[in-house]
């Protein structure tokens, strides 16, 4: 749909949207208490802020906004397999499809819902079919639901889902991210040996690329920079992964700048490696991530 089109979205005062970076149309919410950025590409959350607070998000200064590739930062939706695939799209196809907007509205506190369908591509062809909805709710929270059904009649549907959240932080030096402790977790920076947490507050000293499995924990990001807490409660998630790209990942990467490793975390909320989930026909699951945050 064009920018044109979606103009029957709008809420006056609520929800307004027109061309944003790329020229892709964009979508603003205001609550009582927030805004919140969201692409139809990819269904991405590009920001979202508090009143009076810094955004809770981080968007990359470098991110590319255009077809094909994947918007750096905020809340990239993976699906429907996580990390590389010999001859498919990093991180699955969803993220850079151009997601239909179905329906905005206006929810009591004065908060805004938002609702999304998954368009179909050509690259799910291969796949059982299914269907893929993902709900944002913005209030003095951010609320995230991806729900993923098996409609095909006779095949099961096997997959790896992820909501890969970026969050803003004032120094990653000081940060401290919490909620892990005894989790077994596959470490990537170390061959994914196995390996189990053994601290109460990880902090973040190089490149940490860690898969926690087998949690169903919410995960607390401390960051005294700002002053703030962050927490990433969850449900229908089995898996937890914490990653920031250091200094020399940083430089690898094209749309990310050299130094913004130090002020962003990512802990994702989703099922992934032998957490993957197995759909009957017919069935559903939910993923959700609500984030909040409070004053340290
Ligand atoms: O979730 C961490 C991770 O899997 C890292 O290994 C790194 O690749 C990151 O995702 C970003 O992946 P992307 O495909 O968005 O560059």
């Amino acid at each position: 749909m064009t920018t044109e089109e979606l103009k029957r979205f709008e809420i006056p005062g609520r929800v307004s949207i027109f061309d944003g970076n790329g020229e892709l149309p964009k979508i603003e919410v205001t609550t009582d208490t927030s805004t919140a950025e969201i692409y139809l590409h990819g269904a991405h959350v590009a920001d979202f802020k508090k009143k009076g607070e810094p955004s809770l998000l981080f968007t990359s200064q470098c991110s590319r906004f255009e077809a094909g590739q994947p918007i750096r930062g905020g809340v990239p939706i993976i699906f429907p397999w996580f990390g590389p695939r010999e001859g498919g799209a990093a991180h699955g196809f969803a993220r850079a499809a151009n997601w239909v907007l179905q329906e905005t509205s206006s929810i009591p506190c004065g908060g805004v819902s938002l609702r999304f369908r998954f368009p179909g591509s050509p690259e799910n062809a291969l796949m059982p079919a299914f269907s893929a909805y993902y709900v944002v709710t913005v209030t003095d929270t951010l609320s995230l639901e991806l729900i993923i059904t098996n409609t095909s009649p006779d095949q099961e549907l096997t997959f790896e889902n992820c909501l890969h959240t970026y969050f803003t932080v004032g120094d990653i030096n000081v940060v401290s991210i919490r909620g892990l402790k005894d989790v077994t977790y596959l470490d990537k920076v170390d061959g994914f040996t196995q390996k189990t947490e053994q601290n109460d507050a990880i902090r973040v000293t190089g490149e940490v690329d860690r898969v926690y499995l087998n949690t169903t924990s919410a995960a607390e990001i401390h960051d005294p920079g700002l002053g703030r807490r962050i927490l990433v409660e969850k449900s229908g998630s089995a898996s937890t992964v914490v990653w920031n790209p250091w200094i020399a990942k940083s430089q690898q990467m094209s749309d990310f700048g050299n130094d913004e490793y130090l002020r962003m975390i990512c802990v994702e909320s989703g099922n992934v490696a032998t957490n993957k989930l197995t759909l009957a026909p017919g069935k559903s699951s939910v993923l959700k991530v609500v984030l909040s945050s409070s004053r340290l």
